[in-house]
């Protein structure tokens, strides 16, 4: 299970070339055509498992479209994609969890993007800590920042709610940015 949301992050979010499959513009695939693919390249990844993996995801990754014939991700692509996600008003304060180890740069330059098309930030403490551990190696080297969303925002700078919840944006310059140890 974890192992076929993890192929379908990989197909949804940054490869589908891996099997040869095409999404439109805002990002879908077509379901047939990603079980067929998946079936040639020695995957199976049946409709029953694609369900499966929407239903039970710990974090909402995936969306099907209402006629049930498309899937994709509700965020984190690093392959171009447009969403079509409208600007919406942040909370004053927003989160994001990250590694002590990346902390000396994120002073530097502020967050950015890396691989993916926006930072992304959290609502809820929780969510930064979950986001956060994965890179950091325990709680001591986690570090959890403090946005300022609405000065950001009352500076012009976009922000964009995935369907799952997730906060978008493009990058966030340092100085808006609390919480460094
Ligand atoms: C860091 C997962 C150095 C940034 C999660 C982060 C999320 C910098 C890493 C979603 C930096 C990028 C996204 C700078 C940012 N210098 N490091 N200037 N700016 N960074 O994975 O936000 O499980 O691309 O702090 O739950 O960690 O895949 O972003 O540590 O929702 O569904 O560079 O991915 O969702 O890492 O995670 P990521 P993220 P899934």
């Amino acid at each position: 299970m974890r192992h076929a949301s993890k192929f379908l992050s990989l197909l949804l979010r940054h490869a589908p070339e891996t099997i040869g499959v095409t999404l439109d513009q805002a990002g879908w695939a077509q379901i047939d055509e990603l079980i067929d693919k998946s079936k040639d390249s020695g995957h199976n990844l049946s409709l029953e498992l694609i369900q499966e993996i929407i239903r039970t995801s710990d974090k909402a990754r995936f969306e099907l479209s209402p006629d049930q014939l498309r899937v994709r991700a509700f965020q984190g692509h690093s392959i171009a994609v447009d969403l079509k996600l409208a600007p919406a008003s942040p909370p004053a304060l927003l989160y994001h969890g990250t590694a002590q180890r990346f902390i000396a740069s994120i002073q530097l330059s502020g967050l950015l993007p890396q691989q993916r098309q926006h930072v992304h930030l959290s609502a809820d403490l929780e969510t930064a800590k979950a986001v956060g551990l994965r890179y950091a190696k325990n709680e001591k080297g986690l570090v959890i920042l403090t946005i300022d969303a609405v000065r950001m925002a009352l500076n012009g700078c976009l922000f964009f709610q995935a369907g799952n919840g997730v906060w978008l944006t493009n990058s966030v310059p340092a100085e808006y940015i609390s919480g460094f140890k």
